[in-house]
């Protein structure tokens, strides 16, 4: 993989191509392989971006992870300091600190500063845990201006700094200690990353899921860049001792249970450890979240396959016997047993092949089996243990059968009202005349009246416009054949170009066909257009994820407040952008300024929706992006669902309108 002869795999890392282990030709070597990551940060870690940042900490704190799986550590520490450098602490036995023979130097240094040095020390550790491309500690160090690796070991303590991924100074003695353990801290590149500020939110959304992927590890997150008001940093703390179990019971804390029970297999099967959670609520959609190796798998893979084959086939056994399902007069495929499902699948590979466009597809077919046998056993015996269950279980499959029959209806007129106006676009749709989606824009509007500005002020060429009639569909809580007779719904179908698959897979969509690159939801500035954003945003994410995951969907930001003094007009987006206006116009008093909060589209005429919102080359789009799947969907469920306090709570959290408007 690399360009330099550092050959990796198996543990047998950094062989020089030549075999020659002097010292001088191998520190040369470990200098180009930092150099690589440095000159194609994105090859190692991604992007360079807000995710590659963020999986920054996600590297150092699988290794911590990694020394939790081998039984020697049990606390695992996070830390965002105020100027966004990263702490990971962990009471591991401490990264080895002695002097490592071959390469004649302090083993600490090697891990850090070698390529793919990780798994030199966990040859006969079980290393299963990892970042997404496992590249290792030492390409978190290349891509920060600063690292710091303490050690308390033998009762001492050692510590080594770095610069770009050069140690500055050999391994030292700082003192004593007591405790074991290793303690990472870094500061990333300002100038290789994009983007320098940490989220507390998505760093604790991953250590909540590994929580729940390795039950009985603590793990702590706090932000020492917010104190709350009773002085001390903002902090939570994560610990599991059920594991999937709860992480099922958290996915479905807004949703409605239909059996008392969350159906939980922990075990091994042909030398691959298998975890399996399940449940079934009464939701209309499918929330199964797979892992391997606490990589959540988006693509999937052999252990999905194995569970859809394992639960499809136990279950339409226990429906054949029970002879519930005699009466029906239809077919019952694989989605009927999956519609209402919350699932998260777990397991453990030593050497995982991943393949597919994000590498999260799990190739190694051997595990298909294992997941099958796990899903089967588990499920014939909780079947056969609580009939009760299992009858509201099967009455729920009738139902989303018959649903699928009704929404097969539906769909085949929404294809065939296609074909026979020629895949005819929806009326409300103001198209563009540009041909080329990648140059194409589609807005989707709240409202004709804002729909009408938009279409005055837009670029006709490449800029089109379609309205939607008030909210739209919660569909979070519909049906699919209602959702797909939904007008507005059918609309947003059609003006995309996006078709829905066939029976056999009615979740597949194509895209092939998509006409614009762009989607763009633009709503009022207010609660009510957040609301509507929402609404839309759930939509695309259970019924059109992949647009959202290839980068097309995002959100207009117009402007909050217009302020004005005399002939001078300027708009504002924040508070903070509000008051430096005033502070700079009217030397700290607001004399002669007026100020004019835009809550609604339609407040804007077409040339001033143009300058602050549409204008490509001045307006600021937000791109919509799942950072963790398992958590948007809790929070989706969370926002559309009947239960009110953590609604109010999350929305008082983060809206901005609520608090300005208020
Ligand atoms: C290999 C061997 C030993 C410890 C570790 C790896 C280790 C690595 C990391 C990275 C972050 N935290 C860690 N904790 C431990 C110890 C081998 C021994 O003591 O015999």
């Amino acid at each position: 993989m690399e360009e330099n002869g550092t050959v990796q795999g198996n543990g047998n890392v950094n062989t020089n191509g030549n075999g020659s282990d002097t010292y001088g030709a191998d520190s040369i070597q470990v200098l180009e392989g930092l150099e690589a990551v440095r000159k194609r940060p994105a090859m190692y870690i991604g992007d360079v971006n807000d995710r590659g940042l963020h999986h920054l900490v996600y590297e150092v704190v699988d290794n911590s992870i990694d020394e939790a799986l081998a039984g020697y550590c049990s606390t695992i520490d996070v830390i965002i300091h105020p100027d966004d450098s990263i702490t990971v602490r962990d009471d591991g036995r401490g990264i080895p600190t002695e002097i490592h023979t071959k390469e004649n130097r302090s083993a600490l240094e090697v891990a850090l500063t070698v390529l793919h040095a990780g798994g030199k020390f966990s040859k006969d550790s079980y290393k299963v845990s990892g970042g997404l491309h496992g590249v290792g500690v030492s390409c978190v160090n290349a891509l920060s201006t600063y690292m710091k690796a303490e050690i308390h070991r033998n009762g001492k303590i050692y510590v080594q700094e770095y610069h770009i991924g050069k140690p500055l100074y050999d391994v030292r003695e700082t003192g004593v200690s007591n405790d074991t353990g290793t303690i990472i801290t870094f500061k990333p590149d300002d100038t290789i990353f994009l983007t320098t500020t940490y989220k507390y939110e998505v760093l604790t959304a991953r250590l909540r899921e590994l929580s729940f992927l390795n039950k009985g590890i603590m793990l702590t997150i706090t932000d020492e860049r917010v104190v709350d008001d009773n002085g001390e940093y903002k902090s939570e703390t994560f610990l599991s001792t059920q594991g999937l179990k709860e992480f099922v019971e958290y996915l479905d804390d807004s949703r409605v249970r239909l059996t008392p029970d969350i159906i939980h297999v922990s075990t091994e099967k042909n030398g691959i450890p298998v975890e399996i959670a399940l449940q079934y609520n009464n939701s209309y959609s499918e929330n199964v979240h797979s892992y391997v190796n606490n990589i959540n798998t988006i693509e999937g893979g052999s252990h999905l396959t194995g569970f859809r084959r394992g639960l499809t086939r136990t279950m339409k056994n226990y429906a054949d016997q029970s002879g519930i399902l005699t009466k029906l007069k239809l077919e019952i495929n694989g989605d009927d047993f999956r519609e209402g499902l919350t699932a998260v699948i777990s397991v453990k590979v030593a050497e995982p092949q991943f393949e597919g466009q994000t590498k999260t597809k799990l190739g190694n077919s051997d595990v298909v089996a294992s997941v099958d046998q796990a899903v089967s056993e588990m499920l014939t015996y909780y079947l056969e243990e609580n009939p009760r269950a299992a009858r509201i279980i099967m009455d729920k499959v009738i139902l989303a059968a018959q649903a699928r029959h009704a929404a097969r209806k539906a769909r085949e007129m929404v294809q065939r009202k296609n074909a026979l106006t020629g895949g005819g676009l929806p009326g409300k749709l103001s198209d563009c005349s540009e041909r080329d989606p990648v140059k194409c824009e589609i807005f989707i509007v709240e409202g004709d009246s804002a729909g009408g500005t938009a279409k005055q002020g837009r670029d006709r060429r490449t800029q089109a416009i379609l309205p939607l009639r008030g909210k739209i569909l919660n569909v979070e809580k519909a049906m699919q054949h209602k959702i797909l007779e939904n007008e507005e719904i059918k609309n947003i179908y059609t003006a995309l170009g996006v078709t829905i698959g066939t029976e056999e897979d009615s979740k597949e969509l194509n895209l092939d066909k998509l006409r614009y690159h762009k989607i763009i939801i633009m709503t009022d500035a207010d609660v009510d257009g957040s609301h509507i954003d929402t609404l839309i945003m759930t939509f695309f994410f259970r019924y059109m994820q992949e647009i959202i995951r290839r980068g097309h969907l995002y959100l207009a930001t117009p402007p909050l407040y217009l302020v004005k003094k005399g002939k001078k007009e300027s708009y504002a987006w924040t508070e903070q952008q509000r008051l430096q206006l005033i502070e700079e116009w009217g030397d700290g008093s607001e004399s002669g300024i007026t100020i004019q909060r835009y809550k609604g589209l339609g407040e804007m005429n077409a040339e001033q929706l143009w300058d602050t919102t549409m204008n490509p080359e001045k307006r600021t789009l937000q791109q919509v992006t799942i950072e963790n799947a398992a958590e948007a969907d809790h929070i989706f469920a969370m926002l559309m669902g009947d239960d009110v306090p953590p609604r109010r709570k999350f929305i008082e959290d983060h809206a901005i309108y609520a608090n300005i408007d208020a």
